[in-house]
């Protein structure tokens, strides 16, 4: 047993409260909350930490990375998402490589740092499976499914299945296996059914891109756009696979994160609100896409998330960064309660997305802890625009009651 005394702790529950000079017992999970001198009479055997100057709370949650795309730094080209996607596919030799490995390493000894806890990690190769696994950080890992060219979806689909089934094999407690659909323009409709049956039958989530750019949303709504000239170099018959909502329709029943949504709104609706959550990834939508509609999408009752996305998107894997780029893009919301969700985006938020016991300082929940530097703030709410404004890493980091090193 360990007791951490805190000057504050937040606990990320609905309200946000704080508890001041209070203390947490836990093992592999949170066992009291309680004041110190309490905890102590009653786990008298117990490992006191004491981070009496310091914050604790519910170690971080990036569920949207692809630590795959960690070489990128000049290749790829930025301002329209086509661009992108060609500048992409023009590189693609470069980033299926083996020799990428210390850079998917350093990428999750970042997260470890920033006191991320859990990653959503998308595998396009299979490149990161053992390292993640390896890692002590907690894994998602969602192994990508996509192909638009009907004459070879039988290679695709044994290409995934492969990586599929070797990610399989790493399961544990801290490695847990799942699912991404690339994107409706990418996945051929028979891939999709495939993949998405696979994971209700394993019972596993579904990380999905959606509605990311406008090209995207012309071409699913009516064929047109840019995609239309993009898809047609290929196959001047191509149409696409599906409309938006019949897309949607496709992961009812199954948990999935909807990745970027920033053209979704006229679809919001359909999503189920109990198993459907989106990921938001401000940088990378700045890069590529636009912004997303933040305010409405809360107002619609949809859970959301924030993600780093890959540096094939970004400038910076570190999710404090994105917490202060969220800040800044979403001028249109008030500080403070932007402040207070964009730290919930980040823990209780993710963490009931993907139906984890995490993202909470809460008795029986797994114990995952992180320590911030502490300073002294007028009120709470100023205290979470401050944390934001000014961490950039963990002071200390626990993943299942276990002292993480890096
Ligand atoms: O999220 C960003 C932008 N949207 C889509 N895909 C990716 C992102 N970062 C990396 N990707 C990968 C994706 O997993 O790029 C490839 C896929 O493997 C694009 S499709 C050839
Ligand atoms: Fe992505």
């Amino acid at each position: 047993m360990k007791i951490l005394k805190a000057k504050f702790i937040i606990l990320c529950n609905e309200s946000l409260d704080i508890l001041e000079n209070s203390a947490i017992a836990f093992s592999d999970k949170i066992e009291k909350i309680a004041k110190f001198d309490e905890l102590i009479n009653e786990y008298k055997d117990a490992q006191i930490l004491d981070f009496s100057d310091d914050i604790a709370m519910p170690a971080l949650i990036n569920p949207h990375i692809h630590l795959e795309y960690s070489s990128n730094k000049t290749t790829l080209d930025y301002g329209d998402f086509l661009l992108w996607l060609r500048s992409i596919i023009t590189n693609s030799n470069k980033f299926d490589n083996s020799d990428k490995i210390s850079d998917i390493q350093n990428a999750i000894n970042t997260q470890l740092r920033a006191g991320v806890g859990t990653i959503g990690e998308i595998s396009s190769f299979g490149l990161s499976a053992s390292l993640c696994a390896k890692s002590a950080i907690r894994t998602i890992y969602f192994s990508e499914i996509l192909g638009s060219n009907a004459a070879i979806l039988d290679k695709q689909w044994d290409g995934f299945l492969s990586r599929f089934k070797a990610a399989n094999e790493l399961k544990s407690d801290l490695f847990i296996p799942a699912i991404s659909v690339h994107s409706p323009y990418s996945t051929h409709i028979d891939l999709a059914k495939k993949a998405i049956n696979l994971a209700k039958n394993s019972d596993m989530m579904i990380s999905t891109h959606f509605m990311e750019s406008l090209d995207e949303k012309l071409w699913l709504e009516g064929g047109s756009g840019g995609f239309s000239k993009f898809f047609k170099e290929f196959n001047n018959l191509a149409k696409p696979f599906y409309t938006p909502s019949e897309f949607i329709e496709l992961f009812s029943g199954v948990r999935t994160l909807f990745i970027h949504s920033v053209f979704a709104k006229d679809y919001l609706n359909l999503m189920d609100k109990s198993l459907h959550s989106i990921v938001t990834c401000p940088v990378s939508n700045r890069l590529l896409s636009a912004k997303f509609d933040l305010s409405n999408a809360l107002k619609n009752g949809i859970n959301i998330s924030l993600g780093t996305d890959g540096l094939s998107s970004n400038i910076s894997l570190n999710l404090w960064d994105e917490l202060r780029a969220m800040l800044i893009t979403h001028s249109d919301m008030d500080l403070s309660d932007l402040a207070k969700f964009a730290i919930k985006s980040v823990t209780i938020n993710p963490a009931k997305a993907m139906g984890l016991n995490l993202g909470q300082i809460k008795v029986g929940n797994i114990a995952d802890i992180a320590i911030f530097d502490g300073f002294d703030a007028s009120d709470s709410d100023q205290l979470y625009i401050n944390l934001i404004l000014h961490t950039k890493s963990a002071k200390s980091l626990y993943i299942k009651g276990k002292k993480c090193e890096f």
